[in-house]
């Protein structure tokens, strides 16, 4: 496998506006560096700790950990890195939430994630979690996908097709019910079914592989299509935090007052909040909370 020939924008390469450019016209950007390798390892070191610990876990004992930057400091940080905010803001516009994140293990012999789309978050049950409640112009949600440990074409990195957000290729509103014998697709979810041409196939020679060192991160619209190859390595566990972002006009989980599935686990919405990480709230919508402050 290769890297495809593409380019990709890079770290400070470019300005505000060539960096909005950029998203707009290819549907990702990055990757970024936004702390040290080294210090990545270490701070993988104590979350991988923590992560056990579900003491204030506001989904309980979910084994998803979904949204552990509620109760965890250094991923609160992260998803409030300044470095970061600024970039998702320069995309998204001032007021921003990031109103999930989601881990994307990847361990030695880990099949690859297939390609998929998605924009609204329906992910195969129930209703659309997002609704934004102004016009835009392009994109209003972006993952800003966090690598913990090396990424590597070897360990399954993330893999997009630029300039595909413009098309759906799945419809992301289809319910399908969650398959936990399933052994294809994701984790017991089948992007297959949601396929809105089932004849169609990826032009995996469009398709751009994006290693990255701990510490970088890939910004792109779900709507981009996007995936990973198996990790074939030995003994390298891949791990990636998606943090997700929209812009405070968007009605977080509107018609799951209480509760969502996922995956086959219940989430009560009880203690969630979207964290506020830029600007200000003006709608309304969305229960809200700050990034976490003190101790560790
Ligand atoms: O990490 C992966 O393999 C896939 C990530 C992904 O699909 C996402 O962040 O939405
Ligand atoms: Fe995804």
């Amino acid at each position: 496998m290769s890297i495809s020939k593409l380019e990709v924008a890079k770290n400070d390469a470019l300005s505000a506006q060539e960096e909005k450019e950029f998203f707009k016209e290819n549907g990702y950007i990055g990757p970024f560096s936004i702390y040290p390798p080294e210090l990545v390892d270490s701070m993988w070191k104590k979350v991988r700790f923590q992560l056990l610990n579900k003491k204030n876990a506001i989904y309980g004992d979910n084994k998803m950990n979904y949204d552990r930057h509620l109760d965890i400091k250094i991923l609160s940080e992260i998803v409030s890195h300044p470095d970061i905010v600024r970039r998702v803001q320069n995309l998204l516009g001032q007021n921003l939430l990031c109103w999930r994140t989601e881990w994307f293990p990847k361990y030695p012999g880990d099949e690859a994630t297939a390609w998929h789309q998605a924009e609204s978050f329906v992910a195969f049950e129930g209703d659309s979690k997002l609704v934004p409640t102004e016009p835009h112009d392009g994109s209003w949600e972006l993952t800003v996908w966090f690598a913990f440990t090396e990424a590597t074409l070897e360990t399954g990195c993330l893999k997009v097709i630029p300039k595909t957000h413009r098309t759906w290729f799945f419809d992301e509103k289809r319910n399908v019910p969650f398959d936990p014998a399933s052994t294809s697709g994701f984790y017991g979810y089948d992007f297959e079914k949601l396929k809105i041409d089932p004849d169609w196939k990826p032009d995996e020679s469009q398709a751009l592989h994006v290693p990255m060192q701990a510490g970088q991160v890939l910004m792109f619209t779900s709507r981009c299509l996007h995936g990973s190859e198996p990790n074939i390595s030995k003994d390298r566990l891949r791990m990636g935090l998606a943090i997700r972002y929209v812009p405070t006009d968007v009605m977080v989980y509107p018609n799951h007052t209480d509760k969502f599935t996922h995956f086959g686990e219940v989430f009560p919405l009880e203690n969630y909040a979207a964290v506020l990480v830029g600007g200000q709230d003006s709608f309304g919508h969305n229960r809200l909370t700050m990034p976490l402050t003190g101790g560790d």
